[in-house]
């Protein structure tokens, strides 16, 4: 970084008391969820500490995060005492300068000089308020302190998303301070667009130098969207390899060779969910540790075996009805197929618990009459499994969940995310099913098969699906799709 980059960058201190979520606010501009130390612990952090923001390699703005402010009270009328005392009336700035130099910023006050001196040294200071607290005085000694190092203040109020944030009382306070432009931002979950008001709301503070702001909240943006299209890129390559997947079963007529193969099947499909589940964290820049760790497909919990699971399918919201999803409400989330003819899960039910019409006269009359045609043609060929339409709503749906949540995440969080149980399941009625069907088709194009799959037409058919979910996903969630 030259001089001239640096000086050309805007310098922004994070002030306020102890506690209100400065450093979290840090980490969620930075998207750095290691930044800084975070605590509810008051005073964790104990000295300046500064972190850049930039469009590729220019930097636009340094931000410093601050001790915070403890005894505001007493060090105004510290101030007050030393200004009764000058020679001559001081204005703000001369003041604070005055007790800048005194013994009592090298002692009792060590913490409150270093935030001041950082903020005199800054173009404009971010001002973090826990709403959830009344306005007390010693926070309008506080922010009348602040405002006597003439830097421009903008007031965020943290803590909104709180029941008990009382923002208007707030903003009314702020107000007879003579702070008028104030924004609200939630840095465990900001709201949509938060990000860009408050760079909005600060460039106003700035004048013209606040326009480099502008730019760098459309760059942010931009960023999002890409980061939205290789979310999808992992979802169509997820949803790819899983359609397109076929297992041989073993010869020999036992239930045993298919249970082995479906136990099988299962493992790969959770390896290659698990797969996409670290390729999503590792796009948002969040890991493991975020996920509450029954959304694992490889951890010890519940989503071990839910996958195939009918209670999982009910609680995603996605209806069983017809010959395939009657398998998986069965359990058995699979399709068999035989000599080349695919029976639909109730033929894969069937076989294990011991063949026979019996069985199968539960899925109704279609699907006989297909197992009947096929069980002749069956004899000599070889028989596969594969994973059912269901599985793959499901896993489209708990990966699109997951990409939702974690784009709402901001990087101060430190709760784990619990996804909704509640998301509706048909995201992807319109193009969707027709090219993943057609997937099914093309075995190759799986790495779960352990084919080579690097080819044009695979490649093109993850476009297809990636950009259908992208649309699926644009949606606002909740009204059904068209
Ligand atoms: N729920 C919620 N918690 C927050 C928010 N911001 C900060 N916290 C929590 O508040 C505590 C103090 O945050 P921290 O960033 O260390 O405050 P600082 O002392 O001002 O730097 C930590 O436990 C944070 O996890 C927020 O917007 N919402
Ligand atoms: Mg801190």
């Amino acid at each position: 970084m030259t001089d001239a980059t640096r000086s050309a960058a805007l310098r922004i201190a994070v002030v306020g008391h102890t506690n209100t979520g400065k450093t979290s606010l840090l980490r969620t501009l930075t998207r750095d969820s290691h930044f800084g130390e975070v605590s509810a612990r008051p005073s964790t952090t104990r000295h300046v500490e500064g972190v850049s923001l930039g469009i590729g390699a220019t930097r636009v703005m340094d931000l410093y995060d601050t001790p915070g402010m403890e005894d505001s009270i007493a060090l105004l009328e510290t101030l007050d005492a030393q200004a009764a005392g000058a020679r001559q009336r001081l204005d703000g700035p001369a003041r604070i300068q005055q007790f800048l130099g005194s013994g009592a910023a090298a002692g009792r006050f060590e913490q409150e000089a270093k935030v001041l001196r950082q903020l005199l040294q800054c173009d404009a200071g971010l001002y973090v308020i826990d709403a959830r607290d009344p306005v007390l005085a010693k926070y309008r000694d506080e922010l009348a302190i602040l405002a006597s190092c003439a830097v421009p203040l903008l007031p965020l109020l943290n803590f909104v998303r709180d029941a008990r944030a009382n923002e208007s009382a707030w903003r009314e306070a702020l107000a007879r301070l003579g702070l008028h432009v104030v924004v609200s931002f939630d840095t465990v979950a900001p709201a949509r667009g938060g990000e860009r008001l408050l760079y909005e709301r600060l460039a106003t503070l700035l004048d013209t130098r606040g326009l480099a702001l502008l730019r760098l909240a459309e760059h942010h943006e931009q960023e999002a969207l890409s980061r939205r299209g290789a979310a999808t890129q992992v979802l169509a390559d997820l949803l790819i390899d899983v359609a397109a997947c076929r297992l041989k079963v073993a010869h020999g007529n036992d239930a045993a060779a298919l249970a082995r193969a479906l136990d099988g099947l299962n493992r790969q499909v959770r390896e290659r969910e698990q797969a996409a589940v670290d390729a999503l964290l590792a796009l948002y820049r969040f890991g493991r540790e975020d996920l509450d760790a029954s959304h694992l497909p490889l951890s010890d919990g519940r989503w071990q075996e839910d996958l195939f699971d009918p209670t999982t399918l009910t609680a995603l919201g996605i209806t069983l009805g017809g010959g395939v999803a009657a398998g998986a409400a069965a359990g058995f989330g699979i399709d068999l197929i035989l000599g080349g003819t695919t029976l639909g899960s109730g033929a894969a039910i069937g076989a294990l618990l011991g063949g026979g019409l019996p069985t199968l006269k539960r899925f109704g009359r279609r699907m006989l009459r297909g197992v009947g045609q096929t069980l002749s043609s069956a004899v000599t060929g070889s028989r596969y499994l594969r994973v059912d339409e269901t599985i793959l709503r499901v896993l489209l749906t708990r990966q699109v969940q997951l990409v939702l949540a974690l784009e709402a995440r901001g990087h101060a969080a430190v709760a784990r995310i619990a996804l909704s149980q509640s998301l509706q399941a048909d995201l992807w009625q319109g193009a969707l099913p027709a090219a993943l069907r057609r997937c099914r088709e093309y075995p190759v194009w799986s790495s779960l098969s352990g084919e080579p799959r690097d080819n044009l037409a695979r490649q093109q058919m993850q476009e297809r699906i990636a950009e259908a979910t992208l649309r699926a996903i644009g949606r606002p969630t909740g009204g059904s799709a068209p």
